[in-house]
């Protein structure tokens, strides 16, 4: 009941908020919407005939503390995306990016006088996104989408982006605010934990290979996305990728953790917080495919070191979720929305596994990397 009228008072302001924006007709209704851990997303149904549907995000600003930043971000990306896509005509243009719906006064954002943020896009119309994969199909197109997101942005200056969340994909900064929150243990929950602490540590070298080679030049830094989960493209119905979506994270980073994040979600047979751990193995031809479609757009312009950096990256991103999870917990659940009290363990235990799972079966997945490279 408690939830109910939460969420109503929820809608009512979203509503109050999206009336602040350039939307075409009257807001019929505001629904929440979609699965992510930080802002609050809304769907809202015009009476217009035309772009009748929108997405209102309420930014978690104690996340993204610079909004101003990242939706000026959000803003040059979209531009630079749109303008090499121009050639396909508006109309395609506005489904294969996000187009950002301004306020009456031409901001693209809105602060209330409750200090919360929010933003609007055009919701793309006939797509949807999944949390886990159905097909080789599908997983052949989101490979091809994030190496054309790549690829359409490698000319563009990282220097035009600001770094939202500063060290976001660095893992000796997630592991500092690991052994942070295990000091301080505020909730004591450390003594519960030991098991996976252990097991985090012993892999604490090993998962610094690319940390290394950027340290040491051998990286070149690009625009990339940071949260390729593949319910982060939408697909439409012939499973095409249509478009790209939250560009929150796109700063300047390796190409490696834009494969090894989407790889941590495609190549799971199960969701990112299963509590059946044995439901947790690998769908291989998803991998394989993932890899084929990233590589028929990216081999082009990758040099060999990122070459080398994706399958540790296949490593690195699953392990840094987990740690993040876990830190999380133990600092008493501030950082990720939670649907009960023990999540961001059943969460780090589940990603736990899965980094098991791509260890054992690490050398099939380098061969069926270097078989792609050979024949793409
Ligand atoms: C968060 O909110 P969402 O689902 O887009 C997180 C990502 C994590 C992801 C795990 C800004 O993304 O880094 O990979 O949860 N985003 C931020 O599902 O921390
Ligand atoms: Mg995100």
């Amino acid at each position: 009941m408690k939830s109910e009228v939460m969420s109503t008072k929820k809608t009512e302001n979203s509503i109050k908020s999206a009336e602040n924006f350039k939307l075409e007709g009257e807001i019929i209704e505001s629904i929440p919407f979609g699965s992510g851990h930080i802002n609050d997303t809304f769907k809202i149904t015009t009476n217009s005939p035309n772009n009748n549907f929108y997405l209102l995000q309420r930014i978690n600003h104690h996340i993204f503390q610079d909004v101003d930043g990242l939706m000026n971000n959000i803003e040059i990306v979209c531009n630079h995306l749109k303008e090499k896509l121009a050639h396909l005509g508006d109309h395609e243009v506005i489904k294969r990016t996000m187009t950002i719906v301004q306020t009456h006064d031409h901001k693209n954002y809105y602060k209330d006088q409750n200090g919360e943020y929010w933003r609007v896009f055009i919701l793309i119309p006939n797509t949807r996104s999944y949390d886990i994969l159905e097909t080789q199909e599908q997983a052949y197109s989101g490979g091809m989408a994030f190496g054309q997101f790549q690829k359409q942005l490698s000319d563009l200056d990282p220097k035009t982006i600001v770094e939202v969340l500063p060290n976001f994909h660095n893992i000796e900064f997630r592991m500092n605010n690991l052994k942070e929150a295990i000091n301080s243990n505020p909730v004591g929950r450390v003594e519960h934990v030991q098991d996976l602490l252990n097991y985090i540590f012993e892999r604490e070298q090993k998962m610094r290979t690319i940390l290394e080679l950027g340290r040491a030049n051998k990286l070149p830094l690009r625009i990339t996305h940071n949260d390729t989960k593949f319910n982060n493209v939408l697909l439409d119905e012939e499973n095409n990728v249509q478009c790209v979506i939250d560009l929150d994270t796109v700063m300047p980073g390796y190409v490696a953790y834009d494969f090894g994040d989407a790889i941590r979600t495609i190549i799971n047979s199960a969701a990112e917080d299963e509590k059946d751990l044995s439901k947790i193995i690998l769908n291989i031809p998803l991998f394989q495919s993932f890899a084929a479609g990233y590589l028929s757009e990216a081999k082009e312009f990758l040099t060999e070191s990122e070459i080398d950096s994706l399958i540790p990256a296949v490593h690195l991103l699953p392990y840094m979720q987990a740690v993040r999870f876990l830190t999380d917990y133990i600092n008493g659940d501030t950082y990720y929305k939670i649907a009960y009290p023990e999540h961001n363990l059943v969460r780090t235990k589940a990603q736990l596994k899965l980094v098991h799972e791509l260890e054992i079966n690490n050398d099939k997945l380098t061969e069926i990397l270097s078989e792609n490279l050979m024949s793409n």
